[in-house]
């Protein structure tokens, strides 16, 4: 009759019941009751230690602070900070205020950090003194970690209010309570509204039910290295340790040593990373100085990791099981995981991004015709699911060109499911470059490279590289008799964005290849770099 076949792939775990209409505050805290003395969060360069019943009251008493501060429902305040347990702290008694967290790098550029800011009309602002100064002229409320500069507040005001000065706020499940940026497939970066029911059912996808895809445990001891401020850190490490209760151990910045000091002492048992420091470690030659026998689980996403430094690692951690997540900030973030980290694992394929998580739907979509592919077959990997985005803040163009009607997510990468349900992306449709999990939108330095007087047209496109991944390279069109080299054009971008979107080089041309509509033809630019 003409009607094509559906094609979906779901989890090989059963899908179960999730309560995700409640806070997710309440969600990510409801077990603190039988782990009250275990640490919580403890801070891996001070060893200062929260227990799960000091975090839990620190979250209800900054909730009142933020309340004290004339913080309200649906407010935005933004974390500008290094990995601390004061994020972990300020993101969740915002949960309870009923208010949004956006988060940045702190390594931020302050024109980064306005562009940013302004636009979710961000009340106040959670730093550290040496950061202050980026951000004084946005007129927020600025409170400190440390010691105050002038004009701000010392983190007390948050810390030792009375819990009972809170309000009992009611959340909606679909209120907004994160709000990280992302380009998306396209275009500059923009607000991702992640709900409280998005990030509830995303985290009890990971590491709920009878055989939960992620099985960590209160006794287990997590890493935290990844940056907080990035979704996966945040969703996977951060929301994922303290709904089971194990310990989270916090590193304020990645360091090789520290973290094999750290997994020695703690005894740590699951290790979150990114392939390059996947890579880090397989070539570094101080692992075998420290016992690292504690290390159960490795999982690595964000960008891809191939099957050869996938063996090279392991050589060096023999008794750890590793495997990928694959996710998307505006799939709130997790598509796939890698069931060899379930309670009851399944045998895995190396170089397979896992297999899409429970209580969510996937498909694999012809780029050409739209019709949904069988095992196998290579096309754009779509998901469905509680737990994606609600949608772009202010931006419902954008919002209807990544969510469909039915409610897909449309992701921009290329990816087949094989005849055991593994998930393998092959490719990457989107702009977006990848610098080590880090997203360098290449809109942005295009219209950072047009607004040099000299400049009358530019586009920037990925470049392979061992130790980052993806690097950033620009194809330039000079003005008429401008005099520019390239490292004119390199050192006037450096100076405006954070070190991972810098040019790594920078090839002069006549013309920018266009489509007829005035698309940047980025294929065709692949391909010469
Ligand atoms: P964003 N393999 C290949 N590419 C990947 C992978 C992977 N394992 N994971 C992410 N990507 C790429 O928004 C892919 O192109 O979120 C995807 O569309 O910064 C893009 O990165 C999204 O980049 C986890 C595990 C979160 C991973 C993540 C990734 C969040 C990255 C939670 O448990």
């Amino acid at each position: 009759d003409g009607q094509t076949r559906e094609y979906i792939y779901r989890s090989k775990l059963p899908d179960i019941e999730i309560d995700n209409n409640q806070n997710l505050a309440r969600y990510s805290l409801e077990k603190v009751g039988d782990h009250l003395d275990r640490p919580a969060l403890i801070d891996g360069t001070t060893g200062l230690e929260y227990t799960y019943r000091e975090t839990e009251l620190l979250t209800r008493k900054i909730a009142a602070g933020l309340n004290n501060l004339g913080i309200q429902k649906g407010d935005v305040l933004a974390l500008l900070l290094p990995n601390c347990c004061e994020f972990v702290l300020v993101f969740l008694g915002s949960a309870i205020r009923g208010s949004i967290v956006t988060t940045a790098n702190p390594f931020y550029t302050p024109g980064e950090i306005a562009k940013q800011l302004n636009a979710c009309r961000t009340k106040l602002i959670v730093t550290q003194a040496s950061y202050v100064d980026k951000v004084r002229d946005l007129g927020c409320t600025i409170v400190t970690i440390d010691s105050p500069p002038e004009g701000c507040l010392p983190m007390s005001v948050l810390m030792e209010a009375d819990e009972n000065d809170c309000p009992q706020v009611e959340v909606d499940p679909d209120d907004v309570v994160c709000l990280p940026y992302s380009s998306g497939t396209t275009g500059l970066p923009k607000g991702v509204m992640l709900t409280h029911k998005s990030l509830i059912s995303s985290v009890a996808q990971q590491v709920d039910g009878e055989n939960p895809n992620l099985n960590i445990v209160a006794d287990d001891v997590m890493v935290c290295l990844l940056p907080m401020f990035h979704i996966y850190s945040l969703n996977s490490v951060l929301l994922c340790s303290l709904r089971v209760c194990c310990t989270l151990v916090i590193m304020h910045k990645y360091e090789i040593s520290q973290l094999l000091e750290l997994i020695q002492k703690y005894r740590v048992t699951v290790l979150p990373v990114v392939p390059p420091i996947v890579l880090g470690i397989a070539k570094s030659p101080i692992v075998g100085n420290y016992d690292v026998s504690s290390v159960k689980v490795v999982l690595s996403g964000a960008a891809p990791l191939g099957k050869d430094l996938e063996d090279a690692f392991i050589a060096k951690l023999p008794g750890a099981v590793i495997g990928q997540g694959y996710g998307m900030t505006e799939a709130g973030p997790v598509l796939s995981m890698c069931l060899a980290f379930a309670k009851d694992p399944y045998p895995v394929k190396p170089g397979s991004c896992g297999t899409v998580v429970r209580n969510a739907e996937v498909k694999i979509v012809d780029p050409e015709t739209g019709d949904s592919l069988p095992h196998g077959q290579a096309g754009e990997i779509c998901i469905r699911g509680p737990q994606i985005m609600k949608g772009y803040l202010d931006n419902p163009e954008a919002t209807a060109n990544t969510v469909d009607k039915e409610g897909w997510l449309h992701t921009g990468d290329i990816a087949l499911i094989d005849s055991d349900e593994e998930v393998f992306i092959v490719d990457r449709v989107k702009e977006i470059i990848k610098f080590k999990g880090f997203q360098v939108p290449p809109a942005e330095l295009e219209g950072i490279l047009v607004s040099h007087p000299l400049i009358t047209d530019a586009a920037v496109v990925p470049k392979k590289d061992e130790g980052a991944g993806e690097v950033p390279v620009a194809f330039v069109v000079k003005a008429k008799d401008a005099v520019l080299t390239e490292d004119d054009v390199k050192t006037f971008v450096a100076k405006q964005v954070v070190f991972y979107k810098k040019l790594h080089s920078v090839i002069f041309v006549d013309s920018i290849p266009k489509s007829p509509s005035g698309k940047i033809l980025r294929k065709d630019l692949r391909c010469l770099v």
